[in-house]
C-alpha cells in the first residue's frame, strides 16, 4: 500500500507537528510516499517544476491519498483534486479551528471521505477504520467518529 500523505507547507507549518505524527503512524499501513511533509526542515534545492513534476508522480504511484487539511493550502487543494480525477481513494482529516471551516469543494465532494478529529488517537481510530475497509470507502463523506 502507498500512501501519499498531503499537508500544508507554504499555507502555514503551524501543523507539521502533527503531520509527523500522522505519518508515523500511517507507515504501519504501508510507505508513506511524502514523509517530507512532517519533516522540521524543508528542501529549499528544488525548483518549483521539479517540485510540483516529483509530486505528480507521487501523487500516480499512490494507492491512497491522506490530506490533513485543517491548514487551509492551495497545494494540498490541488493535490486533491488531481488525486479524484486520477481515481485515487482520497481521505481527509480536519480539526476544528476556531471559525475556520473546510472548503465545501472538499467536504462536499462525492470524491473525498471527510473525517472530523480532536487528536492523535482519534486519527489513529479513523487510520484504522479507513485501512481495514475493503470496500474503497467511497460515499462515507462527513464522518464523525465522535458520534
Ligand atoms: O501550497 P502548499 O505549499 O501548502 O502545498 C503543500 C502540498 O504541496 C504538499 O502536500 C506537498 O505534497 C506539495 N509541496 C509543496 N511544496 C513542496 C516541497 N517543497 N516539497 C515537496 N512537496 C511540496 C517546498 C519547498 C519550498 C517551501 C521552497
Amino acid at each position: 500500500m502507498k500512501i501519499y500523505f498531503s499537508g500544508s507547507i507554504r499555507g502555514g507549518r503551524q501543523d507539521a507537528e502533527i503531520y509527523k505524527q500522522l505519518i508515523d503512524d500511517l507507515k504501519q499501513y504501508g510507505t508513506v510516499l511524502t514523509e517530507h511533509i512532517g519533516f522540521d526542515s524543508i528542501d529549499h534545492s528544488k525548483t518549483d517544476r521539479q517540485i510540483h513534476d516529483e509530486d505528480m508522480d507521487w501523487l500516480r504511484e499512490s494507492d491512497i491519498v491522506i490530506a490533513e487539511v485543517t491548514t487551509p493550502s492551495l497545494g494540498v487543494g490541488y493535490e486533491i483534486g488531481r488525486a479524484i480525477e486520477m481515481g485515487k481513494r482520497v481521505v481527509c482529516l480536519y480539526r476544528e479551528a476556531g471559525r475556520k471551516t473546510v472548503s465545501a469543494m472538499i467536504n462536499g465532494s462525492p470524491g473525498v471521505e471527510c473525517f472530523k478529529y480532536s487528536g492523535f488517537s482519534e486519527a489513529q481510530e479513523i487510520f484504522l477504520q479507513i485501512f481495514n475497509d475493503k470496500s474503497g470507502g467511497r460515499g462515507q463523506s462527513e464522518v464523525d467518529l465522535r458520534g
